[in-house]
C-alpha cells in the first residue's frame, strides 16, 4: 500500500486536495480489485482493524465516510457501523471484531458530550481499545480535558482524516507507538492545565444594563399570513445557484483560494472539479435523485426579557411556545428577543420559522456509490446534498423577506446575499446566539414538521436526514450574527 502512503504524505502537504485524494483511491481501490485474484490471502493482510461509527443521536455521514475510505485504502480493514450508534451496540462489535482502534464521530456539540458516555459506558464494560475521535464541534481541548478524562485507554483527537490515518499508522506500528502514546499523555496533562487556569478565569462581567440598546420602535413588516407553506418540490436548479462555492469547493472538496478567480486564470485544477460538480449537478437535476422539501411559517410574537413568545394566529391572547435566549453577559448585551417588540409595546410583531431539506435517499444512494469504489461521486453526492441544504435554506429566506415586504435591492448578486447583505438575520437552534438544541423540538412542533416532510429529530434533536437545515428568521434591521457566550 505504498502508493496510497504517497498519496497521504502529498494530502498532508497540501499537495493533494480532498477531491484528488478520493479519486487516487478510485484508482488504487480498482487495481486492488483486479490483483487480489493473483494474490496470496496473506499478501492482502490487513494494517489493523478499525471500527468506525457516528455515536447516538448524531446522523452525521460525510465525515465518517472521507476516514473509512481513507482508511481502507491506505490498508486498514474499517468496520463501519453507521450512524446513530448506541454504546452497547458499539460494546458488542468491539468484543466481536477486537479492533485496534474505535473512531468516533459527531457534528455538533451535543455529540461531542455523547462521545464522554460513550468513553464512559466502554470503561464500564472493560473495554480499554485507543478511541479515535474527529467531528466538526469537537477539539482537542475536549478530548483532552472531557473524554480522556472518562476513559482507561488512550483517546487520540484527529483534526480530520488525514490527521486521524496518521494517529492509526502510528499506534499500529510498535515501533512508533510508545512516542505517540507519550505525546498524547503529554499533550493531554498540559492541555488540562490550561483548561483549568481558563476556568478559573472570570467569564465577562456584566455592565448592569439589562438589555442591549437595539431600537425598538423600527416599522414592522406586515407578515403576508400566518398559514403553513409546504414547498413539496422546491426548484433545484436555482437552489444550486445559491451554494457558497467557498463550503463547496474549499470545505468539502479541499480546493485552496476563490473559484471564480481560480477558473478566471484557467487553473486546471479548479476547471476540472468545477466540472465535476456541474456534471454531478446535472445528473440529479436530469435523474431527480435530491428531493427540496421545506416548511415555512410566519407567527405572531412579541418579548419578554430575553422569552421569544409566539401567539396563536387564531387568537392572538394564546401562547403557543416560548423561546428563551441567552444574553451577553458584557459588551452590547444582545439577546434575539431584542429583535422583537415587547409585550409592553401594545403592538404584535412577526417572526418566520422554517426547516428545509435535500437528504432524502442521499444515506443509501453515496452509501451504494462508496461500496462500488466510486469514492468521488459518493462525497459528491453528500457534498452536494449538505452544501444545496443550506443553499435552500438561502433561498426560502429570501422568499421570506420578499413576502414579509423587505426585499433585497434589486441590484442586490447572490454572493451578496451569501454574505448577509440583507436587512435581518437568520439563525438555527446550535448557533452561538440561540444554542439550545432542545428548542429544535418546539420548533418541529409549530410547523408540524415531521408530518409534513421527509425531517425526523433524532434523540440528540440532530434533524435526519444530514442535508437539512431549521432556522428562526428576524426583520430587524440591526439584527446581526453574535456570540452569546462571551
Ligand atoms: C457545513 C456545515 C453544515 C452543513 C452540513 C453539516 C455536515 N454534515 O458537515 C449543514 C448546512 C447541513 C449544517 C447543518 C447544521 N449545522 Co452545521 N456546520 C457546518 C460547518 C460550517 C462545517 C462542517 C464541516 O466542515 N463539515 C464537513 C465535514 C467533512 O467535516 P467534519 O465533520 O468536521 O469531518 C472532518 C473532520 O472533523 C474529521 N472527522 C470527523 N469525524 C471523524 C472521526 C474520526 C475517527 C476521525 C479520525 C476524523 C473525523 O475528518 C473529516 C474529514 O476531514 C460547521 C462549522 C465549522 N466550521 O465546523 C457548522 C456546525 C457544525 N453546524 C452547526 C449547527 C448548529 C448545525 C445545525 C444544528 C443548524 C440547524 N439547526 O439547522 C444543523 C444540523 C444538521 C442536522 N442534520 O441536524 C454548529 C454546531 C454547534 C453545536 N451547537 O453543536 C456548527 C459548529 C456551526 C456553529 N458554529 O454554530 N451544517
Amino acid at each position: 500500500m505504498a502508493g496510497m502512503d504517497e498519496v497521504g504524505r502529498l494530502f498532508n502537504n497540501n499537495e493533494l486536495i480532498v477531491a484528488e485524494v478520493l479519486q487516487s483511491a478510485e484508482a488504487m481501490k480498482a487495481a486492488v480489485r483486479h490483483l487480489e485474484q493473483f494474490m496470496e490471502k496473506s499478501d492482502t493482510a490487513a494494517r489493523g482493524k478499525i471500527i468506525l461509527a457516528t455515536v447516538k443521536g448524531d446522523v452525521h455521514d460525510i465525515g465518517k465516510n472521507l476516514v473509512e475510505i481513507i482508511l481502507s485504502n491506505n490498508g486498514y480493514n474499517v468496520v463501519n457501523l453507521g450512524i446513530k450508534v448506541q454504546p452497547e451496540t458499539l460494546i458488542e462489535a468491539i468484543r466481536k471484531e477486537r479492533p485496534d482502534m474505535v473512531g468516533l464521530s459527531g457534528l455538533l456539540v451535543k455529540s461531542a458530550q455523547q462521545m464522554v458516555i460513550t468513553a464512559q459506558d466502554f470503561k464500564s464494560a472493560g473495554v480499554t481499545v485507543p478511541i479515535l475521535v474527529g467531528g466538526a464541534a469537537l477539539t482537542k481541548r475536549f478530548t483532552d480535558t472531557k473524554i480522556a478524562a472518562e476513559y482507561t485507554g488512550p483517546v487520540f483527537y484527529a483534526k480530520d482524516a488525514m490527521n486521524g490515518l496518521d494517529l492509526a499508522n502510528r499506534w499500529v506500528d510498535e515501533s512508533q507507538r510508545p512516542e505517540l502514546l507519550k505525546k498524547t499523555e503529554a499533550d493531554r496533562a498540559a492541555m488540562v492545565k490550561i483548561a483549568e487556569g481558563m476556568e478559573k478565569k472570570p467569564q465577562g462581567v456584566a455592565d448592569g444594563r439589562s438589555r442591549s440598546n437595539v431600537r425598538r420602535d423600527v416599522p414592522l413588516p406586515k407578515a403576508p399570513d400566518f398559514d403553513l407553506h409546504q414547498i413539496e418540490e422546491g426548484p433545484l436548479r436555482e437552489i444550486f445557484s445559491f451554494i457558497n462555492p467557498s463550503m463547496l469547493y474549499g470545505k468539502h472538496l479541499g480546493l485552496k483560494g476563490n473559484l471564480e478567480r481560480l477558473l478566471a486564470e484557467k487553473d486546471e485544477r479548479a476547471e476540472k472539479l468545477y466540472a465535476a460538480v456541474t456534471a454531478m449537478q446535472e445528473e440529479i437535476l436530469a435523474k431527480r435523485t435530491l428531493k427540496a422539501q421545506g416548511i415555512y411559517r410566519y407567527l405572531p410574537c412579541r418579548s419578554r426579557g430575553e422569552d421569544l413568545l409566539i401567539y396563536d394566529p387564531a387568537d392572538p391572547t394564546r401562547l403557543l411556545e416560548t423561546f428563551t435566549f441567552p444574553r451577553q453577559p458584557a459588551g452590547e448585551r444582545l439577546c434575539l428577543s431584542d429583535y422583537v417588540r415587547e409585550t409592553d409595546s401594545g403592538e404584535i410583531d412577526s417572526v418566520a420559522f422554517f426547516v428545509v431539506t435535500l437528504g432524502r435517499g442521499v444515506r443509501a444512494l453515496s452509501q451504494q456509490w462508496k461500496e462500488a469504489g466510486e469514492y468521488l461521486r459518493s462525497h459528491l453526492l453528500q457534498a452536494i446534498a449538505i452544501e444545496g441544504a443550506e443553499g435552500f435554506a438561502e433561498w426560502v429566506h429570501r422568499k421570506i423577506r420578499n413576502d414579509w415586504g423587505i426585499p433585497d435591492p434589486p441590484e442586490t448578486t447572490i454572493p451578496e446575499v451569501l454574505k448577509n447583505k440583507y436587512r435581518g438575520v437568520r439563525v438555527s437552534f446550535g448557533y452561538p446566539a440561540c444554542p439550545n438544541m432542545a428548542d429544535q423540538r418546539k420548533l418541529f412542533r409549530l410547523l408540524d414538521v415531521t408530518a409534513k416532510i421527509d425531517v425526523e429529530l433524532t434523540d440528540g434533536d440532530m434533524m435526519d436526514p444530514e442535508a437539512s437545515v431549521s432556522a428562526l428568521v428576524f426583520h430587524h434591521p440591526e439584527a446581526k450574527y453574535f456570540r452569546a457566550d462571551t
